[in-house]
């Protein structure tokens, strides 16, 4: 093991290359701690990979490329149209019959900051259910379980955390007996993370022995589903088709057999629900087909003649969200992710306050954007895979994203809207909801995922049991 002044010289030298020496600077006032912390954080670093980014995307903005051809993408309704209720069929048993045989696994991204929601703590751990407060991480465990007291098979959970949460995370998970899942189910690897830079290209410091580094974006899951052993690990468990979610919508289908079905059937590499969109510039990413390739443009990136634009009908022309839930081919990310692949995702860049050291090593909030950070995104891959789908589905049965502490998409409007599902669900079943002057469920109402599914599920295992009242103001459990 090389002593601290031998690591020193080694790195000097590697950072001299790299002209990040300044990372450096504060070494002989710090404690041999700091120093070790130091070195480590800079082991963290491709600095390889940074070196042309710093050229092409810090010190200069990328140029925005605007594609000749934009055109809405082809797309499977949430109902099968004329023609197409025997395909829906067949997928529906494909799908189920994959998650009876073990072939699918979920996918939880967790790595990312959440500092919109103000929640201290990984935001799985997020109390969100209406009536028994479960956390999003609860919800998707029960989930897998409603999966396996209907297909007889318990999916494998895959879930990426960050360096930021990752102790905290499977802490939680462990505090609370891994939700009735056994532990060795349950496989959690971290993601990558990329330095921060000041807009000279040099790296930024977050203190004089921290470097400012952060997680790499959710795109930089595939490439550590392949570094932290994940895709072996699938391969050994016999999974090839990996249903893809982010841990802050706790409406979530886990593993949706509809959606897996007809991406096996149609031989698609990487398929992608989709909502109709609340608003013209919903903070949602639009797929659209650009130079005939299925492509996801952020909400940020659409011109506002695209989001703004009519069909004949007046219906909006684009006007397919993407909800970040994905069923991506296990071999279809080997390739994206093997040595030498030719194809890679490209790197976002966005302009960011981060904490950085001054001169004298003092710490400076910075009052406005100050770095630069580099990001990949999931979606990217989407234009990468052969045969892309877009499934259509309802935003009220499968969407409400906890991202703010208050207003859209906040515990508020998730909360409410569980319950307007489980409402939805029950009446569906025959079961009569109080409603208050407002027309909302006039209590709240809880399904776990474990309980029940969907409507169809809740329909069985209701009639299993005696008639159900529900009864204004009293809180209902179905778990
Ligand atoms: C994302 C999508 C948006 C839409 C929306 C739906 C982007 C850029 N935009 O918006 O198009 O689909 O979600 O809710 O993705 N994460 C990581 N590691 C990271 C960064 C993020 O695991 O390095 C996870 C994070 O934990 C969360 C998810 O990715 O589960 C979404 O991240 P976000 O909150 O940054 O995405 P957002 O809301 O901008």
């Amino acid at each position: 093991m090389a002593t601290l002044p031998e690591r020193y010289t080694a790195w000097w030298q590697k950072l001299s290359r790299y002209n990040q020496t300044h990372l450096l600077k504060f070494w002989p006032a710090l404690t041999d701690v700091e120093r070790a912390q130091l070195l480590d954080d800079l082991e963290q670093v491709d600095f390889e990979l940074c070196a042309p980014l710093i050229e092409t995307h810090v010190r200069r903005r990328p140029a925005v490329r605007i594609p000749e051809h934009i055109e809405p993408p082809p797309s499977y309704p949430a109902e099968p149209g004329p023609g197409q209720e025997d395909l829906y069929a067949r997928a529906r048993r494909a799908g189920e019959e994959a998650l009876r045989a073990g072939q699918v696994a979920a996918f939880t991204v967790a790595g990312g900051q959440g500092t919109r929601l103000g929640f201290d703590g990984p935001k799985g751990a997020f109390p969100i259910s209406p009536v028994r407060n479960a956390t999003l991480f609860q919800l998707f465990a029960e989930g897998l379980l409603g999966l396996e007291r209907r297909y007889g098979r318990r999916p494998r959970w895959y879930i990426m955390t960050s360096p930021t949460n990752h102790t905290e995370t499977t802490g939680f998970f462990a505090a609370h007996g891994f939700f009735g899942l056994r532990p060795d189910e349950v496989v959690f690897f971290q993601q990558g993370q990329m330095p921060a830079f000041l807009p000279d290209g040099r790296m930024a410091l977050a203190d004089r022995h921290r470097l400012a580094l952060s997680p790499d974006g959710h795109g930089g899951s595939l490439r550590a589903l392949r570094e932290r052993g994940a895709l072996d690990d699938m391969r050994a468990h016999g999974i090839d088709t990996i249903s893809y979610f982010q841990v802050d919508n706790p409406l979530v289908r886990t593993i949706d057999p509809l959606f897996v079905g007809l991406h096996l059937l149609t031989g698609s590499e990487m398929s992608s629900k989709a909502v109709t969109k609340a608003f013209d510039t919903e903070k949602v990413g639009n797929f659209c087909l650009v130079d005939g390739r299925v492509t996801v443009i952020e909400y940020s990136d659409l011109p506002d003649a695209l989001a703004t634009a009519r069909n004949a009908d007046g219906s909006r022309r684009f006007d397919a969200g993407s909800i970040a839930i994905h069923v991506l081919s296990r071999t279809f990310v080997e390739r994206l992710t093997a040595p030498g692949a030719r194809v890679h995702l490209p790197w976002h860049r966005a302009e960011k306050k981060v904490p950085t050291v001054d001169e004298t090593g003092r710490v400076v909030e910075p009052t406005a954007p100050n770095a630069v950070k580099l990001e990949l995104f999931v979606f990217d891959a989407i234009p990468l895979a052969e045969r892309p789908l877009v499934l259509f589905t309802q935003r009220a049965e499968e969407f409400s994203p906890v991202k703010n502490a208050e207003g859209l998409d906040s515990p508020a409007t998730a909360r409410r809207d569980l319950v307007r599902r489980a409402a939805r669900w029950l009446e569906a079943c025959g079961v009569s909801v109080p409603r208050g002057p407002d027309g909302e469920p006039a209590a709240p109402i809880e399904i776990s995922p474990a309980f029940a599914l969907d409507a169809e599920d809740l329909r069985a295992r209701l009639a299993a049991r005696p008639p159900l009242t529900v009864e204004p103001g009293k809180p209902l459990l179905l778990a």
